[in-house]
């Protein structure tokens, strides 16, 4: 009798036995939002709120919705001044729906430089608080929770990134006012600092939690804890358990907040892994977070967010990472489950 496992794996195990997945009808998942014991989200962009198949797999799946990019600064702040056009849709899709609403992000490094540039230091200071109180403000009572501070660790780990804000404000300086200012705009969200490769690097998931209890020191109103979770299937069984228990030890609720795992391996010399191969160390991964992630008690659980709905809806399946196959998400392009959803599926049921 075949295990469990290899129903769930289903299509991985059909190609191993030589047979092309796309031509085998699919193991079916149940919604996963029916059998998450927690929120389980996606990003969303206003023109897929237009697409039927989009909404559809949306609606019967997720819960709770990230506006993938039109509620973060470089949307939002325009030389003519702020514009919510684009976000007030998805908030209000979200309440038509019985959607909850995350927010990305206040404050990342990678926005808002040109639109800070020349201030003096008492507008710039101005500027910051505004727009925060500005956009946390809006949605107050709209979202769950926001991601406050995104991605302040150096890409290697070490240490903190340098960028306008830091410069201007100061390096923690910034991220303790950021979180004040987000509080006071919106008392009972729940304040995120979020980052990347967190499991996948454990020097950057070490300097990730010392810059949260350095936060927690200064005071700052830190309500919870976000790993992007763009997993890198290739690291070691273990080491993404050994990052979401060291994550819970601070007590607050963990966000898994940007869930998806490329089955391609980027530069280096050619991948000659098999499919078959690499979709089952993609389900070992994903099936690793979840199950660690579900273990833990109820008010550390956020809730669980994939970074799109289709795989052909995945940043990682455009330019410059395209290849025209890569399935990182949990449906692929014909709105099958993949060894993505089978692995959720499987760790919640
Ligand atoms: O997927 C997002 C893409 O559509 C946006 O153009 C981009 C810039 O806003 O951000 C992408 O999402 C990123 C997320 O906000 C932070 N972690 C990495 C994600 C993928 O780049």
């Amino acid at each position: 009798m075949p295990s469990r496992r290899s129903l769930l794996l289903g299509a991985a195990g059909l190609m191993a036995s030589g047979c092309r997945a796309s031509a085998q009808p699919d193991t079916a998942v149940p919604p996963l939002k029916s059998i998450a014991p927690y929120r389980v989200g996606t990003c969303a962009m206003t023109g897929q709120l237009d697409d039927p198949a989009w909404t559809r797999l949306a609606l019967e799946h997720y819960n709770q919705i990230t506006p993938e990019w039109e509620m973060k600064m470089e949307y939002i702040l325009t030389p003519d001044g702020y514009r919510f056009d684009a976000p007030d849709r998805i908030a209000d899709w979200c309440e038509a729906h019985g959607m909850a609403l995350h927010g990305t992000t206040l404050v990342w490094y990678s926005q808002g430089e040109e639109a800070f540039r020349g201030l003096s230091p008492v507008d710039y200071r101005q500027q910051f608080d505004r727009y925060i109180a500005a956009v946390a403000g809006r949605y107050a009572g709209k979202v769950r929770g926001w991601d406050v501070i995104n991605e302040a660790v150096a890409e290697d780990g070490n240490g903190l990134r340098q960028h306008h804000w830091a410069q201007n404000l100061g390096e923690l300086d910034h991220m303790v006012r950021a979180f004040e200012q987000a509080k006071l705009a919106d008392p009972d969200a729940v304040l995120f600092i979020n980052d990347y490769n967190l499991e996948n690097n454990p020097k950057k998931g070490a300097t990730f939690l010392k810059l949260v209890e350095r936060l927690l020191n200064a005071g700052a109103p830190v309500g919870g804890i976000g790993t992007q979770s763009h997993l890198d299937i290739e690291i070691p069984e273990g080491q993404i358990s050994a990052f979401i228990h060291e994550a819970a030890q601070f007590g607050l609720p963990l966000h898994i907040s940007e869930l998806d795992a490329s089955r391609r391996r980027e530069g280096g010399p050619p991948d000659v892994r098999s499919v078959s191969f690499r979709t089952t160390q993609q389900f070992d991964r994903i099936a690793e977070l979840t199950t660690a992630y579900s273990r833990l008690p109820e008010h550390k659980r956020y809730g669980l967010t994939l970074w799109g709905v289709r795989d052909t809806d995945s940043w990682l399946r455009r330019p410059p990472h395209d290849d025209g196959k890569d399935s990182p998400l949990a449906f692929d392009a014909f709105e099958r489950p993949t060894a993505v959803a089978r692995a959720l599926a499987e760790s919640w049921t």
